[in-house]
C-alpha cells in the first residue's frame, strides 16, 4: 500500500484511508477485521496469499481469453470504459449502466440459480471457491460463523462473481452504500447496515493498471467535488484535496475494503493480460452474530 500525498494545503487535516496490509501467515492480526471496518478503526484490509495464488492464476488465465465466450455478461457495455465483464450472474446486486437503479429481487434470485452452472468450470476439480471464500473469510469474523444468505423462500443469494476488465477498461470513482435499492428490500432490515464491505480476491493481475484506489472521501464528506454535470465526480479535484491509498494486488490476495463508506475506484487497465478478480460484498447481520456474503 502506497499514500499518495495531498498536495492541497489542509489536506492533512482530512480523513486519512487507514489500512492494513499484511501476509495471510499474520491473519490473526486482523481476527476480528471486519468488526473494525465496521467501526471505523480501518478503510481496507488486503491479506497477502489469502488464497492458493496457483489455483487462482491457473484460473485467471483459463479465463483471460477473447477465441471463447466463458458466458461473461457485460451489464456496463453502454459505457465502453466501464465494461466489466461478469460470470456468475448476469443480475448484479448493484446499480449498472443497464440498470442503473438496480435489478429486482425475484430477477436476481432467478438468476442466483444458475450460478453454479454458470461458475462449472472456472476452477479445477476439488477447489469450491464459496467453501474457500467462507473460509478465508472467517479468519477476520471474529469468531462469528460465516455464510451465504438465502431468501424468505429459500433461494440462495449469489455467494461471488468472477470480474474481467480488459485493456483500457476501470471501474470509475463510488461508493458502494446499495441498501436502498430494491433488490435489498430483504435482506437489508436484516443487516447492520452501518457500512457494506467488498471482498475482492485477484485471479490475475494485468501487466499495469488494475490497482485499487481508496480516498478520504466518505458520504458525509462535504462539497466533494463534483463535474459540472452535478453527479460525476471530480477525480483531479479528489485526488488534489484528499487522501489517496493505492493498492496493487497480486494473484491470490485478497482485500476487504469499508466499500459503502470510501470513495475508490479500479485503475485503467494497460497490456494484453487482463484483471479477473472473484468478490462480492458481506455484511453482520444486525445482532452482529454472523457475517453474511453474496454477490
Ligand atoms: O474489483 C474491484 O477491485 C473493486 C470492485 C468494487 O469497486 C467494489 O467492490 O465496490
Amino acid at each position: 500500500m502506497e499514500h499518495v500525498p495531498a498536495p492541497s494545503p489542509g489536506a492533512s487535516s482530512r480523513r486519512r484511508v487507514r489500512a492494513v496490509d499484511l501476509p495471510a501467515a499474520d491473519a490473526a492480526a486482523v481476527a476480528n477485521g471486519i468488526e473494525a471496518l465496521y467501526d471505523d478503526q480501518f478503510d481496507v484490509i488486503v491479506i497477502r496469499g489469502a488464497f492458493p495464488a496457483g489455483d487462482l492464476d491457473a484460473a485467471g488465465a483459463r479465463l483471460d481469453r477473447d477465441d471463447e465466450d466463458a458466458g461473461w455478461s457485460r451489464p456496463n457495455e453502454k459505457m465502453p470504459v466501464e465494461d466489466l465483464q461478469v460470470l456468475g450472474t448476469d443480475i448484479p446486486a448493484t446499480p449498472t449502466y443497464q440498470n442503473p437503479r438496480g435489478a429486482s429481487l425475484e430477477s436476481y434470485l432467478a438468476s442466483a440459480v444458475r450460478h453454479e452452472a454458470a461458475t462449472a468450470g472456472v476452477f479445477a476439480d476439488g477447489f469450491d471457491a464459496t467453501v474457500q471464500i467462507q473460509t478465508v473469510l472467517a479468519r477476520c469474523s471474529g469468531g462469528r460463523p460465516v455464510r451465504v444468505p438465502e431468501a424468505a423462500d429459500g433461494r440462495r443469494y449469489v455467494p461471488f462473481t468472477v470480474r474481467r476488465l480488459t485493456d483500457g477498461k476501470q471501474i470509475g470513482l463510488h461508493h458502494d452504500f446499495h441498501y436502498k435499492l430494491p433488490l435489498y428490500a430483504e435482506l437489508a432490515p436484516r443487516l447492520d447496515t452501518t457500512t457494506l464491505v467488498s471482498y475482492v480476491a485477484t485471479l490475475r493481475a494485468p501487466e499495469a493498471g488494475g490497482e485499487l484506489f481508496v480516498y478520504g472521501v466518505t458520504p458525509d464528506t462535504p462539497d466533494a467535488p463534483k463535474l459540472p454535470n452535478g453527479f460525476s465526480w471530480d477525480l483531479d479535484a479528489i485526488e488534489q484535496r484528499y487522501d489517496v491509498a493505492r493498492f496493487v494486488m497480486g494473484a491470490g490476495d485478497l482485500f476487504l475494503l469499508a466499500s459503502g463508506r470510501c470513495l475508490h475506484r479500479v485503475g485503467k487497465i494497460a497490456g494484453p493480460r487482463a484483471r479477473v478478480t472473484m468478490g462480492g460484498f458481506l455484511a453482520m447481520d444486525k445482532a452482529r452474530r454472523e457475517v453474511l456474503f453474496w454477490s
